[in-house]
């Protein structure tokens, strides 16, 4: 009798499984023969602080926590207070995990030095602690967006040795504080979402390998800046506009990126004539966020076509035009 193809599990035998952020990280390190943990306990790391975040973000009224800090940070722009907490929660735990040499954040002009190589700083950690913030005070759903890289010991700066590539990146991943709390992350071998069951305290498995569609007729641009848009950009929402497509924007990127990654589309945030290099920063929003894309089998490329992961940044808060999204969808962008 040829083989029936594969075996059925044995009658009572759940196939299934649960699977949390923790196991599932471990599942992957035990692909690994030579891994020592180091990396899951990053991971794992994230996720605590992620979780402390996300009980703050859905209480920001009760404990009076919304409004401005009364600072600017180093991007110029009005520091609230629930970033300035975020940015606290990120640092103190990541801050603990003895694989970290580096630490390099939106709030901070200056990345923050934890050990040396030889001490065993093995990594670094980017990360933008609550993006969108400014859409708390609306409700609206709001971000933390974090990539790992290799620490190369050989390099002696800190901002030197974070400016890597985004082709670099070891892992990359965000927290979407929405309707419910998403935790989405790829370390290169696809792209994973976890739901956040607040009642154990658990990310568990909702989604393994998401597939992004070739096409959807979705653009996610601000269009009240088209005016200061190049040519180029202009000339695709005229066709978009006269080839049935609908608008979607949010205004917080991991709301807007989530969107696209999970149903296709294109997101855009092209130069304006208050960003002419682009609002979004390259290292800790543009590469993290680019992974995420092409390990769903979507492109992310610059104004000027360029693959995001390809530049190599100058400084830890260098800005990027940025179009990302379904491959069709982007190409549409590009050849219009
Ligand atoms: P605009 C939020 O401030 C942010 O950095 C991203 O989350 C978002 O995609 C973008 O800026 C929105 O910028 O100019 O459209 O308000």
């Amino acid at each position: 009798m040829p083989d029936s193809g594969p075996k059925q599990a044995p009658r009572g035998v759940v196939t299934d499984n649960l699977v949390s952020l923790q196991s599932f990280i471990l599942e992957e390190e035990a692909r690994y023969p030579g891994a020592t943990g180091e990396f899951s306990w990053i991971i794992s790391a994230v996720s605590l602080a992620a979780k402390i975040i996300a009980h703050k973000v859905r209480h920001v009224r009760l404990q009076e926590v919304l409004g401005e800090q009364g600072d600017v940070n180093v991007q110029g722009e009005e520091q609230l207070r629930m970033d300035v907490i975020a940015n606290e929660v990120i640092m103190r735990v990541l801050g603990g995990r003895s694989s970290i040499a580096v630490l390099g954040s939106e709030e901070d002009e200056e990345p923050t030095i934890l050990r040396r190589g030889r001490d065993g700083g093995k990594y670094c950690v980017l990360f933008d602690p609550l993006d969108g913030s400014s859409n708390l005070d609306t409700a609206v759903g709001v971000g933390t967006i974090f990539t790992i890289l290799r620490n190369d010991p050989s390099i002696p700066g800190a901002v030197e040795t974070v400016c890597q590539p985004g082709s670099k990146q070891v892992a990359a991943g965000y927290v979407l504080y929405g309707s419910s709390t998403i935790f989405v992350i790829t370390t290169g071998r696809g792209v994973h979402m976890f739901e956040l069951d607040a009642s154990i305290g658990s990310f568990m498995l909702v989604k393994r390998d998401m597939r992004m569609p070739a096409r959807k007729k979705v653009y996610s641009v601000n269009e009240a800046n088209a005016d200061g848009f190049p040519e180029p950009f202009r000339r695709y929402l005229s066709w978009a506009h006269a080839n049935g497509y609908s608008s979607r924007y949010i205004g917080s990127m991991v709301a807007d990126v989530h969107r696209t990654l999970v149903n296709g589309g294109v997101f855009l945030y092209p130069p304006t004539a208050k960003h002419p290099h682009g609002k979004l920063r390259l290292l800790y929003e543009a590469n993290p966020m680019s992974f995420l894309v092409e390990q769903a089998g979507g492109t992310s490329v610059t104004a000027d076509g360029r693959r995001t992961m390809d530049i190599v940044p100058r400084e830890l808060h260098e800005r990027v035009p940025l179009v990302m999204g379904s491959r069709d969808e982007v190409a549409a962008v590009l050849n219009a």
